[in-house]
């Protein structure tokens, strides 16, 4: 059983695998171990990763990037609405509100939707690591923003399941980071010790994470996380386009953001040159040929402008990291180190605002690219089975405080309690008893709308079904479990229906116990109440006191989350995925077998006129030559789009001819020296 772990980044993907030698970054087939988020669609296959990216300019239409925060989105949501007139391709409502993608597919019009094409994507990663491997990927952790709410993790959770993955946990970018920071430091503090704090530090090409873990011997303790969700690398590229839109149409009258390839071009020489003035103060050029209306433009630009140019975006910079440091409550000297990961953070900019704050040189011992995927990997490997790593416990956070729902029978009609608070421990299970005559529902939704980077604050609906009085009347208790699981979801997970006992009166009370500090596998942990709920029978009475009898019925609960896709539409695509995939692999045969027609006639071709010349009559070397032009023409022509069996017999017919002389060659070769030499004198 293989153990990876994936980043799927918003613009770069990364997969990580455990092996006995330690944890590897693996290369894909163009020997890069960076995978872009791309997905190009086309009539008669699809490409992902580095192939799709050299579709984006001149399929642009079709070839999607930049989707990660379309998860869990309503097509309605003011994210979603301020993306789309930025984007290449066109977005769909779909029928369930969600933020469909539309592009030509098969020669058809097609609408995916997020969880489709970060599928598509998965299957790429998979695929390369299982070639990497040479065996099946199954099971996987996949890296999730910390501030990723519900339906986004449910979405990203979906893309898994479509792409035939068994995502053991959504990890946060953070702490998986954390996790590949921690887990080979031989020198933390003991238990008992006072923890290690280190700060740890996102920024991509979307979004900014930082969070404060503290570490001793065997285990990690998220302290805090803060982000800012719509600043990254991608503001700074989307400044320099917005100042060369301004100056190109003044200087050569051209206006760009009416022309998608010039503007999609613009776009990769602003990054080009953004990642050029990290390294260099000096004023560097920005050059593009025949970019519009077959204009070669020309400009400059130097760090000190830029900066000037992104000030908006180096103040917001601080935020995060203050607003952490004080959830944390430790004070800058509590902290150890500050290590930055993620592609942006090398703007020399930012690494000074982040050093300026803590009053100290930012650390960089950490992989910037590839360290959220070898956290990952390392988290895969301790929850799976099939590998054995060094004990490490994680205890993440709860990053939107949480609060359940319900209809009550007092004034107001709604009783209501905030069952997990900002920065909670998670995974997480609490117990919460109500005293209930009938089914009911729960409401759960994220406390503070305004602290939320999503629109909508609603988690889901839970309802409790089944919830029948007391023989004599009364209320019956119910007991019902909410848990932040492994994933960081949130969910009404059981409940169950608890005979009466005596003197309990209230309304509604709530314990809470931690589940086990074994991460993911403590999912599988029933949390218990005094052994009361979970139990399906109690032993009667023993000893002296007399016990009440107790029994408890579990209670079915109905589950209806925001931006859920149904099961069976999760099927369809699980199985449309399938489809694609072979229908790819099918493409790939038939191109392969294309190709091999091809070169077989160029490599022939040569030939004749070289080393075989004198293995071959003239005669028959014309007569084969003429062959393979009409060969080479065919494949321009009736040949170009033919079933991958008529390539097939194409090259053997070739072959039959060939392969003669190739023998005859061969024989010679093989002939020993001294008879050649021998042949020759006489
Ligand atoms: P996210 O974490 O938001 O999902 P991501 O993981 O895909 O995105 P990264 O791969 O960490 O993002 O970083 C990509 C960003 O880093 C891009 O904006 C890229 O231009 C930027 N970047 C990479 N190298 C440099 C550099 N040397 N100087 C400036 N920016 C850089
Ligand atoms: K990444
Ligand atoms: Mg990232």
């Amino acid at each position: 059983m293989s153990v990876v772990g994936i980043d799927v980044g918003f613009q770069n993907c990364y997969i990580a695998v455990a092996r006995s030698g330690g944890i590897e970054t693996i290369a894909n087939e163009y020997s890069d171990r960076c995978t872009p988020a791309c997905v190009s669609l086309a009539s008669k296959n699809r490409m992902i990763g580095n192939a799709a990216k050299s579709q984006v300019i001149t399929n642009f239409k079709n070839t999607v990037h930049g989707f990660k925060k379309f998860h869990g989105r309503a097509f309605d949501d003011p994210f979603v609405q301020t993306e789309k007139p930025k984007l290449p391709y066109s977005l769909h409502k779909l029928a369930n509100g969600n933020t469909g993608i539309k592009v030509r597919y098969l020669d058809e019009d097609k609408v995916f939707t997020a969880e489709q094409i970060t599928g598509m994507l998965l299957t790429k990663l998979k695929e390369t690591a299982e070639s990497a491997l040479k065996k099946p990927v199954v099971d996987c952790v996949i890296s999730v923003p910390s501030f990723f709410t519900d339906a986004e993790r449910r979405s990203v959770f979906d893309a898994t399941q479509i792409a035939g993955l068994n995502c053991l946990r959504l990890i946060n970018d953070t702490t998986a980071v954390a996790l590949a920071y921690g887990i080979y430091k031989q020198d933390l503090p003991t238990p008992e010790e006072k923890p290690r704090n280190v700060v740890f530090v996102d920024m991509g090409h979307s979004s900014f994470q930082v969070s404060i873990t503290a570490f001793n011997k065997g285990k990690l303790k998220v302290l805090a996380t803060a982000f800012d969700p719509y600043l990254g690398g991608r503001n700074f590229d989307e400044a320099l386009v917005e100042y060369f839109c301004e100056e190109f149409k003044g200087k050569y009258k051209l206006n760009v953001k009416d022309n998608p390839r010039a503007l999609l071009r613009l776009h990769q020489e602003c990054e080009k040159l953004k990642k050029l003035m990290s390294a260099n103060s000096s004023d560097l050029p920005l050059n593009i040929e025949c970019f519009m209306n077959d204009i070669d433009v020309s400009s400059r630009m130097n760090r000190g402008h830029f900066e000037d140019m992104c000030a908006q975006y180096l103040m917001r910079v601080e935020l995060p990291v203050k607003a952490a440091l004080e959830q944390s409550k430790l004070s800058r000297d509590d902290i150890y180190a500050v290590e930055i990961v993620g592609g942006a953070t090398r703007i020399p900019a930012i690494k000074e605002r982040i050093s300026k704050f803590f009053c100290k040189d930012v650390s960089t011992t950490l992989n910037a690219d590839e360290a959220v995927a070898r956290g990952s990997a390392l988290q895969c490997a301790i929850l799976s089975p099939a590998f054995k790593v060094r004990e490490f416990s994680i205890t993440d956070v709860v990053p939107f405080p949480i609060t359940l729902r319900w209809k009550s029978p007092t004034e107001d009609g709604l009783g209501e309690c905030e069952v997990f608070s900002k920065n909670h421990a998670a995974p997480f299970s609490k117990v919460i008893t109500f005293h209930k005559k009938e089914p009911f529902d729960l409401e759960a939704f994220y406390s503070n709308p305004q602290d939320l980077p999503y629109s909508d604050h609603r988690i889901g609906c839970f309802s409790v079904q089944n919830v029948v009085p007391q023989p004599d009347g009364d209320s019956s208790k119910v007991k019902v479990k909410v848990r932040v699981n492994v994933h960081g979801i949130f969910s009404v997970s059981s409940a169950s229906l608890i005979e009466k006992q005596k003197g309990e009166g209230e309304d509604m009370q709530i314990d809470s116990e931690p589940m086990v500090q074994n991460e993911g596998r403590a999912e599988d942990q029933v949390s218990l109440e005094d052994g009361a709920a979970g139990e399906k029978q109690d032993p009667t009475a023993v000893g002296n006191k007399p016990k009440v009898k107790v029994k408890s019925i579990d209670l079915p609960i109905m589950a209806k989350n925001i931006r859920q896709l149904d099961s069976d539409v999760l099927n369809n695509f699980v199985e449309y995925e399938r489809q694609m995939i072979i229908q790819d692999k099918l493409v790939k045969e038939q191109n392969d077998a294309k190709n091999a027609v091809e070169e077989y006639v160029y490599d022939l071709r040569d030939k004749l006129c070289g080393v075989y010349e004198k293995y071959i009559t003239e005669e028959d070397s014309n007569r084969l030559t003429l062959m393979l032009e009409d060969t080479e023409n065919w494949l321009y022509e009736d040949g170009e789009d033919q079933p991958k069996q008529v390539y097939v017999d194409k090259l053997d017919a070739l072959k039959r001819l060939g392969q003669p002389i190739q023998d005859r060659h061969r024989e010679h070769e093989d002939r020993p020296r001294g008879f050649e030499e021998l042949g020759k004198k006489l």
